[in-house]
């Protein structure tokens, strides 16, 4: 079957979804390719931090009723190390929060937007190609149902995350990656936070954070080796060890509750540059990856949508500026958020290299954010976000 449209968007993450959600608001047409059932992507769990923008960017795609409703607004943090709490203050440095409110929340609320409006958000499909991406008339082809179906598209949107297909199809990218000696072992458990801000903690054990999505529902990670089997962490051994990690001198205690959900996630910066060629365009976790120490994940995909739906709306209108300046537009943010993430991990993370050196650096610095003001308020715009403006 052809199809007709003037944007084909492969993957039904944030980036896709807002991105079809933010063109349909310019008069611009899409269709959303996603490979799994519409169920399983709106219980994935992933990030909870969206920065102040990410939550103005959201609102202002019609997005933003539950999220106001539902969502937490943070106006600071914590950072505990040497079992002492210190309060980063969003608000106080920088005038801006941060809201918590969970990934596959903004992915269910942008799912019935979209279908609301009668968008072509297609689940379960298999077997993704692009065609003609250096021509003016692209084309994907993919198979629903065991049909074959081809779509005739303006332009071609690879939001389809680190493992999809679109980000092969770039021939000359460049790739940086680093890869850390770490993992994240992440839970969901049934309980009432026990810290009404997230708390980063840096412990000789490892880092450990303790998160939220709710008031009844608590996301907590643990420092871990890569190569950690998860059967080797029955839930006393995590409880008792992020007991152990988040403790205090004044007497913290967590409060625990029954598991939901326990996995392992590896750490990795990655960044695949350009993020365009002739008529395809990257958005997201295809392009780029950071870990999750500086919550940027969620938000620099939001980020890249912002940029490239405006980008593409020129287009329509003649101006194709934008467009070409896609890439190098969105790719600052990348990398200061590359920067962010990678500052925020050496900070915290247990580091099993045989040396000390690094230990004390990572406690002068903690020392220094207790210190200086300018020090915390260089970690609080960077969490909170920089303002979007059109080259940031
Ligand atoms: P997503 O969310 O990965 O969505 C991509 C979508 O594309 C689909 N797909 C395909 N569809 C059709 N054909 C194909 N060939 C396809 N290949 C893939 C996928 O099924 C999926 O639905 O990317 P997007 O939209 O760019 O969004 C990015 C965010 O999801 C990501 O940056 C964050 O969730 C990263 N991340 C975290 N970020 C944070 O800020 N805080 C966190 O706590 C946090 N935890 C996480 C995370 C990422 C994780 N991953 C990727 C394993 C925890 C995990 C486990
Ligand atoms: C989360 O709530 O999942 C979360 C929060 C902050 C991070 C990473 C993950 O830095």
């Amino acid at each position: 079957m052809h199809i007709r449209t003037q944007v084909a968007i492969v993957g039904a993450g944030p980036a896709g979804l807002l991105l079809s959600q933010l063109l349909h608001l310019q008069g611009i047409e899409s269709v959303v390719l996603e490979r799994h059932r519409r169920s399983y992507v709106e219980q994935r769990v992933r990030a909870g931090v969206l920065e102040h923008g990410s939550e103005a960017m959201l609102r202002e795609a019609g997005a933003g009723q539950r999220m106001d409703a539902e969502g937490m607004p943070h106006k600071g943090t914590e950072l505990r190390f040497g079992h002492r709490r210190h309060r980063i203050d969003f608000v106080e440095l920088t005038d801006r929060h941060i809201t918590v409110y969970g990934q596959q929340e903004i992915v269910k609320d942008l799912i019935a937007l979209r279908l609301a409006a009668g968008g072509d958000v297609r689940f379960e499909v298999d077997d993704v190609t692009l065609h003609g991406l250096d021509t003016d008339r692209p084309a994907v082809e993919f198979v629903q149902a065991g049909e074959r179906h081809r779509i005739e598209c303006d332009f071609v949107v690879g939001a389809d995350g680190f493992h999809g297909v679109s980000r092969g199809y770039l021939p000359d990218a460049t790739v940086y990656e680093r890869h850390y000696p770490f993992a994240w072992l992440g839970i969901i458990a049934e309980a009432p936070p026990s810290s009404d801000e997230l708390i980063y903690a840096r412990h000789e054990h490892g880092f450990a954070l303790h998160s939220m999505r709710t008031p009844q529902i608590i996301r907590m990670y643990l420092q871990v080796h890569p190569s950690e089997d998860i059967a080797t962490w029955p839930d006393e051994r995590i409880w008792a060890e992020l007991q152990t990690r988040l403790a205090t001198e004044d007497g913290f205690a967590l409060t625990e509750g029954n598991l939901l959900d326990k996995h392992i996630t590896p750490m990795r910066s990655f960044v695949s540059t350009p993020m365009q060629y002739g008529r395809l365009l990257l958005a997201g976790d295809s392009a780029h990856i950071v870990p999750p120490t500086g919550a940027k994940g969620l938000n620099l995909a939001v980020n890249d949508v912002r940029l490239l739906a405006a980008a593409i709306a020129a287009h329509e209108r003649g101006d194709d500026e934008p467009l070409e300046r896609y890439s190098e537009n969105a790719l600052r943010r990348v990398w200061r958020a590359q920067d962010f993430s990678n500052f925020m991990t050496q900070l915290l993370h247990r580091l099993d290299d045989g040396n000390p050196f690094q230990a004390r650096l990572q406690l002068s610095r903690l020392e220094q954010l207790r210190r200086s003001e300018a020090a915390a308020r260089n970690l609080a715009e960077n969490y909170v976000g920089l303002p979007a403006t059109a080259d940031f």
